[in-house]
């Protein structure tokens, strides 16, 4: 298992370790009824939710479920109508320490270098900022998200539907940047973006270092952005710089983005050789395993859920969201009897373009009684989401919709 996908939680480390220190304490002291009510409280402790890390304070606490101090899903209870997630609730996952403030400083002063084309060179965010702007909605989704659905439990964090959310990037094309620069070189097959987090010495970087290859076609409508949803890109979210690979998993949307290479070969960096790809369940990583790249199409239902109360018989609002990775979500449809009978969703809200989700919504009559509600989401390319997930060693792209439904009950 990789460093990268392992999501170790140093918290839960602590609490062990406060555990281990308050028992030898106070065996040594023989109180044991006293030591009863450690423990409970203890537990207690461990079942409280952890609190948002401070570089993440700034988000919707009573929207987010804090696996640890970097990773945060939202809630799936949390989703609203809006087709746009507020940053506030938009979900976090690094895999490195999140980077000094002192990086978010003095935005302009932020370098990124370009290598493998025409003409290498090093630009200012401040002379990105002057080449053009544009602005992409697109979905950000954790290869993982849905990880949580696998029986099988791979190691990483078990997140269920809240690794991911639409959100509005804007910047500069990267297309702009490769005119600007003469071309792409002759020869590359591969777009590698180099994150900017410092790595501790005495460590080989390849280990460590978040970079990532993808397919050169990627670069199309991919944007180096500065801005989320209309404001200064938080440190949280990559900030100053992060490149946008619409329709490509999270991991392929490089944070604070130090260099963007045109390159023959994919990086020999451990989170692409070994990391992030589909390896069948049981085995090792290996680089001939795909990739985890493009997001398949996909939608889970947001409302109604069971904890949001009991439900009446009746007519009844069911609403999610569905998107089809670097194809538009074409065709939602629901089922209210686990899969059994279908009936055609409405598209509602604004269309923010093919990258990002739609939300969908059908009004169906329940009856009195337990329900198994769920969403099949088809993409303008006919690609259908599947009714199993594709097992694999580390629980990724899970899109599977059975494994999505919402059980619900109804009145009598
Ligand atoms: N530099 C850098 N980029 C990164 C990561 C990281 O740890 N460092 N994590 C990746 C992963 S695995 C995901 S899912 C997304 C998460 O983006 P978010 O935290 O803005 O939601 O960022 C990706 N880009
Ligand atoms: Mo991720």
């Amino acid at each position: 298992m990789s460093s990268h996908s392992s999501e170790k939680q140093p918290q839960s480390l602590t609490r062990r370790h406060w555990l281990a220190g308050t028992g030898l304490a106070l065996s040594a002291a023989g109180l044991s009824g006293f030591s009863k009510t450690a423990m409970a409280q203890a537990a207690a402790t461990a079942a409280a939710p952890k609190p948002l890390p401070p570089f993440a304070n700034w988000k919707t606490a009573d929207a987010m479920i804090v696996h640890s101090s970097s990773t945060i899903e939202l809630k799936r209870s949390a989703f609203g109508s809006s087709v746009i997630t507020p940053s506030e609730k938009l979900f976090i996952r690094n895999n490195l320490p999140t980077p000094d403030a002192a990086i978010v400083a003095d935005r302009d002063a932020w370098v990124l270098q370009v290598e493998g084309v025409k003409k290498p060179a090093s630009f200012s965010l401040k002379q990105l900022r002057a080449m053009g702007v544009e602005s992409v909605t697109t979905v950000l989704q954790c290869s993982g998200n849905g990880r949580g659905f696998f029986p099988s439990k791979p190691s990483g964090t078990p997140w269920q539907v809240g690794a991911a959310g639409c959100v509005v990037w804007s910047g500069v094309p990267v297309k702009a940047l490769i005119e600007a620069c003469g071309g792409v070189a002759d020869g590359m097959a591969f777009m590698t973006g180099t994150g900017g987090e410092k790595l501790p010495e005495g460590v080989d970087p390849k280990s460590l270092i978040v970079e990532r290859s993808m397919p050169l076609k990627a670069f199309e409508d991919a944007i180096l952005a500065w801005e989320l949803n209309g404001s200064p890109l938080p440190l949280a979210h990559g900030g100053p710089l992060r490149l946008i690979v619409p329709g490509y998993t999270g991991v392929n949307n490089i944070k604070y983005i130090k260099r963007l290479a045109f390159t023959s070969t994919q990086t020999e960096a451990k989170i692409q050789k070994h990391g992030y790809r589909i390896t069948a369940a049981g085995q090792e990583s290996s680089p001939n395993d795909p990739s985890v790249w493009e997001m398949p199409v996909k939608s889970w239902i947001t409302a109604p859920l069971a904890d949001n109360g009991e439900l009446s018989a009746g007519q009844t609002v069911i609403q999610g969201v569905a998107f089809g990775g670097v194809h538009a979500v074409k065709l939602v449809e629901v089922s209210a009897d686990g899969g059994k009978s279908w009936h055609k969703a409405r598209f509602f809200g604004p269309d923010m373009g093919k990258y990002a989700w739609r939300q969908f919504s059908v009004t169906l009559p329940l009856s009195a009684g337990a329900h198994k509600l769920v969403s099949r989401a088809t993409d303008t390319a006919g690609n259908v989401q599947p009714e199993q997930r594709l097992e694999n060693a580390h629980g990724y792209n899970n899109n599977s919709w059975a494994d999505h439904a919402v059980s619900v009950t109804v009145a009598a």
